[in-house]
């Protein structure tokens, strides 16, 4: 077990109440880490920090900018075994998976940005009348924010944001989950040996309620970003309403996948089976909720179950491993009681439904769950509405697409769903009806960072991604300069 500290005007430092929170690795239950409880006295000693960098940070030049987040990125990459391995003990997510996904996703995040700003352009406009003028739009660093992010792709989300706060030349103020604090701490280290100036990135640890809660209400924070919960972004949307400052809110899912009657199941299968799985079930992306055209629903059925059953839960270090642990036992109960009340309400279990049996000695008391399928649960039971964040997927038929549409749409989250077919025109047609922010045709989670990333109705306000991330951590100014010439 070690300390995980804040990290302020770039040095390493415990509380100022000396109180620390102990967390345990979800897969083995052995203590893991003991971690600063930040509050807000220490996010006021990062706010000061943060707002005396930004004098400098600011006022740095784009190219000198990228060049240090760039460097960033390289270090990323020289310390992706041990992130991974970190990353693995913190969540319970297979090493195998934290390596290919997770930490160089990381890496991408820094390099992504980091050029974009190379290639960055605004807006100008002519006025004609009265008076001729032009005008041209200038964005600048909005100076303090902050980043708050949860722990089912700790590294990868925590970057998501900090690289754009930092690219557009914000000091930033960071918080991520208190289950999964690790990599951010050797994120800090990453960005001091790459030259990233004290005071413009800070790490305050702790629990929401105290050390999220003090970033929003601080009164140096001149945005936020934020990616967890629907209540939570709920409560933290609120809190910015007061303030009258910006808040990004990447939230809840209840992703729908919709199998058409002529898709390619050599195609769809095993993707469906991967969007649904992939990190426990744990990624707001994940499919939820599988419609089927009545006319494959019994084919769709049996091989998908088969499928499901083949696949192997247990210890993370294993290289066979397809599932790992969820991240606390706390949350498989969550999982566990949303199965129960799709049983309750009416569905069978077809597959999974409980703890998996004959787990390695190492991994005994880990939280792990046997991937689960439901068919059979009605669209109106809590198991189909409300986002349960683990491996569990129901599934249903459909006769047409307007119903496959309106299934899809008939939860509170819009925040991505995917469509299996062969024929493009009907993609199309249904993609364009869908209350979604992204929607996958014939792939899932094909991510390109350029495009715009977020959801629609519960799962959040604002997007993320290419020059949208840029944007929200900007100022804008539109400068007018009347030329003299009267036409
Ligand atoms: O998330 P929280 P939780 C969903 C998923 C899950 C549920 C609850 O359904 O079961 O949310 O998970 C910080 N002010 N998602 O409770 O609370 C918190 O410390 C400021 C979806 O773990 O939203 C952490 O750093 N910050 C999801 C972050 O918010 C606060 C990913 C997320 O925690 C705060 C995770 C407050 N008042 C969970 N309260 C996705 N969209 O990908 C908490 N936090």
């Amino acid at each position: 077990m070690y300390d995980v500290d804040h990290f302020i005007n770039g040095s390493f430092e415990a509380s100022l109440s000396g109180e620390r929170i102990s967390r345990e690795n979800p897969a083995t239950g052995a203590s893991l880490r003991a971690v600063a409880r930040g509050n807000a006295a220490d996010v006021a000693r990062a706010a000061d920090a943060a707002q005396r960098a930004f004098a400098v940070w600011g006022r740095t030049p784009a190219a000198e900018r990228s060049r240090i987040l760039l460097a960033i990125a390289a270090g990323i990459d020289a310390r992706l075994d041990e992130l991974a391995r970190l990353e693995c003990e913190d969540t319970g997510k297979p090493l195998a998976l934290a390596r290919a996904l997770d930490i160089p996703r990381a890496a991408a995040n820094f390099r992504y940005f980091a050029t974009a700003i190379l290639h960055d352009a605004s807006e100008s406009f002519v006025t004609e009348r009265p008076v001729h003028a032009i005008n041209y739009v200038l964005r600048k660093p909005l100076g303090v924010v902050g980043c708050i992010s949860p722990w089912n792709l700790p590294l990868y989300l925590f970057t998501w944001k900090i690289a754009p706060a930092l690219a557009s030349g914000n000091c930033v103020i960071a918080k991520p989950s208190e289950l999964t604090p690790t990599t951010a701490t050797v994120l800090c280290e990453i960005a001091r040996a790459a030259g990233l100036p004290p005071g413009v990135l800070n790490v305050v640890h702790g629990l929401g309620a105290e050390a999220g809660q003090a970033i929003v209400d601080c009164p140096q924070v001149r945005a936020i970003s934020f990616t967890g919960g629907t209540v939570t972004g709920r409560r933290i949307a609120a809190r910015c309403g007061e303030r009258l400052i910006p808040a990004s809110l990447e939230l809840g899912g209840k992703n729908a996948a919709i199998v058409c009657e002529d898709a390619d199941l050599s195609v769809a299968l095993p993707e469906i089976v991967r969007s649904s799985f992939l990190n426990q079930g744990e990624i707001c992306l994940c499919s939820s909720r599988i419609l089927v055209h009545r006319s494959r629903m019994k084919e769709f059925t049996e091989r998908f179950v088969d499928a499901v059953r083949a696949m192997k839960v247990g210890d993370p270090l294993a290289a066979e491993t397809d599932l790992g642990a969820l991240v606390s036992k706390a949350h498989r109960e969550k999982v566990i009681a949303a199965i129960e009340r799709g049983v309750a309400d009416g569905g069978v279990v077809a597959c999974g439904g409980g703890v998996p049996r004959g787990l390695a000695p190492r991994v005994a008391q880990g939280a792990f769950l046997e991937p689960t399928v439901l068919l059979g649960v009605p669209a109106e039971s809590s198991c189909v509405q409300e986002e349960t964040f683990g491996p569990v997927v129901t599934v249903h038929g459909f006769d047409r697409h307007r119903d496959a549409v309106a299934m899809a749409n008939g939860t509170r989250y819009g925040l991505a769903a995917s469509v299996w077919t062969r024929d493009l025109s009907r993609a199309h047609r249904i993609a364009a009806k869908l209350d979604a922010g992204t929607v996958w045709v014939n792939c899932w989670m094909l991510r390109d960072l350029r495009v715009p990333f977020g959801g629609v109705k519960d799962s959040g306000i604002g997007r993320e991604g290419g020059h949208e991330a840029l944007r929200f951590f900007s100022d804008v100014s539109n400068v007018c300069i009347a030329t003299g010439e009267v036409l």
